[in-house]
């Protein structure tokens, strides 16, 4: 048994993890069970809802959540419990759980969290902003609803701090600030980062944000917000016991992200899709770091009254066309600049502070070679899966902008 298990099992935790049958929440699930921690998913199941709206599918395969949670407990005699319900349109159960349970935790990741599925259409703007920000209200007013002293851990976003060249490191989540009252005396203070979202789902992180200020400051709830960046990668040690427990791997152009789709295209041969010049500088952190990190922040609660403790979940950054050439590099694949469907700086310099999750132990996975060339191996292994027309990203930002997919003419790409 592994020495990390041991000091878990010291202080074994109850936790409900909201979104627990998604890309991040599953392996996530599993690796606080495997702690020793008592787990609890919850989910309404809407995102493999979403794969049959968009007619396509993970590319690895992956089982029901049933079948996931008999492997795994055939595997490793471990149990996790599971509840079908909806965070953002069944209150009460939500209640109901939350109350009877009493959980230490609640890690949340039950949002829709694809930027172009958001922008598709006046109904998935909607959708998006009604399911998460009442999601998020629901799980904040049931908690102090319960009276329970419950820290809640959610899955922000980078995204909320905007993309633009900001000449300095970004802070986790507070700016210092000075500022000089009428009669001349200097004050300093610190505010949250001023938001600037680029999506509609980018934009309900930010009104999230609002909410943990709110509940942090009126009701003392403990709440930690990871502002994570780009997760690329597929498995963790849990997820790769056995093939029932693989992970999702989103591919298309709708919810797959950017580095595993540069990798995915790569196995499959299909030209790497980089958006206008491929300037944008994001931030990416591997899905093993994601479930560490999850792991460390909930050993590391804030105390009751504490302002939201904000952490910047990311390891490094990177700009795409960069992230393109390298895979190209490793794999022979050819690169295509395709327009921009999104609305966005053509270039962006980033650079983050980290240093919360480093304090706290955090060695982060950086991009090496070795781990890019797995998860090609594994879109390759699964490459029969894939349907290849769903790789552009189709939705657009405005009516100016066009889909991201291959063009002839490179002058429509300048143009774009
Ligand atoms: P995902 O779509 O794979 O998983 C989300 C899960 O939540 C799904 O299983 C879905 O069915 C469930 N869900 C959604 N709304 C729900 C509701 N109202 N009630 C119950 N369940 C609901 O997404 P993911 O990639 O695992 O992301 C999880 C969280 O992490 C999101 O909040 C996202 O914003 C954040 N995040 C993800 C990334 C990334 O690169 N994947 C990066 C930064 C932040
Ligand atoms: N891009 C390409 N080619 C592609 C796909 C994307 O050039 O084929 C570009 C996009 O134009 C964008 C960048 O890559 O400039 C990142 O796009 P993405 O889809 O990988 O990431 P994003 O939309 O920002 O969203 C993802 C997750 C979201 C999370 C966010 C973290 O879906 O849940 O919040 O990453 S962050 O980017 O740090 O805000």
């Amino acid at each position: 048994m592994d020495p990390s298990r041991d000091r878990a099992m010291e202080v074994a935790m109850k936790v409900i993890v909201l979104g627990g049958d998604g890309f991040c929440g599953w392996p996530t699930a599993l690796h606080l069970s495997n702690l020793g921690h008592d787990v609890i998913i919850v989910d309404n199941l809407s995102r493999r809802a979403i794969d049959l709206e968009l007619e396509v599918g993970s590319l690895t395969p992956i089982a029901p959540l049933g079948k996931r949670l008999a492997a795994w407990n055939e595997i490793t005699g471990r149990k996790i419990r599971f509840e079908r319900l909806d965070v953002a349109e069944n209150y009460h159960r939500l209640l109901s759980l939350i109350a009877g349970e009493v959980p230490d935790a609640i890690v949340h990741f039950a949002e829709q969290r694809a930027a172009p599925y958001s922008m598709k259409s006046s109904a998935h703007k909607r959708y998006t902003v009604g399911n998460n920000l009442v999601a998020t209200h629901n799980v904040l007013a049931a908690i102090v609803e319960s009276g329970i002293d419950v820290h809640l851990a959610h899955l922000g976003t980078m995204g909320v701090y905007g993309y633009g060249t900001a000449g300095m490191k970004i802070p986790e989540g507070y700016l210092p600030i000075e500022v000089v009252t009428d009669d001349g005396v200097r004050v300093q203070q610190e505010i949250l980062y001023p938001s600037n979202p680029g999506s509609i789902y980018h934009m309900t992180k930010t009104q999230d944000q609002l909410f943990f200020a709110y509940y942090a400051k009126n009701d003392q709830v403990r709440i930690t917000d990871l502002h994570q960046g780009i997760v690329w990668g597929t498995n963790t040690p849990e997820t790769s016991l056995d093939e029932r427990l693989i992970n999702r791997f989103d591919y298309d152009g709708d919810y797959g992200t950017v580095l595993n789709r540069f990798l995915m295209q790569a196995a499959v041969g299909h030209p790497l899709t980089v958006h206008g010049t491929g300037g944008q500088t994001r931030a990416f952190i591997h899905i093993q770091d994601t479930v560490r990190c999850v792991q460390l922040a909930l050993e590391n609660p804030p105390q009751r009254g504490e302002r939201v403790r904000i952490l910047n979940q990311m390891t490094e950054t990177h700009r795409v066309r960069e992230l393109a050439n390298k895979v190209a590099a490793l794999t022979g694949a050819q690169v295509a600049f395709t327009p921009n469907p999104r609305k966005e700086d053509a270039e962006n310099d980033l650079h983050v502070r980290n240093d919360l999750f480093l304090d706290l132990g955090l060695d982060p996975i950086t991009l090496d070679d070795g781990l890019l060339r797995e998860v090609t191996e594994v879109a390759a292994r699964y490459a029969h899966r894939a349907d290849l027309d769903k790789i552009p990203c189709t939705s657009t930002w405005t009516r100016e902008q066009r889909p991201g997919a291959p063009v002839e003419d490179p002058k429509i790409v300048a143009e774009a």
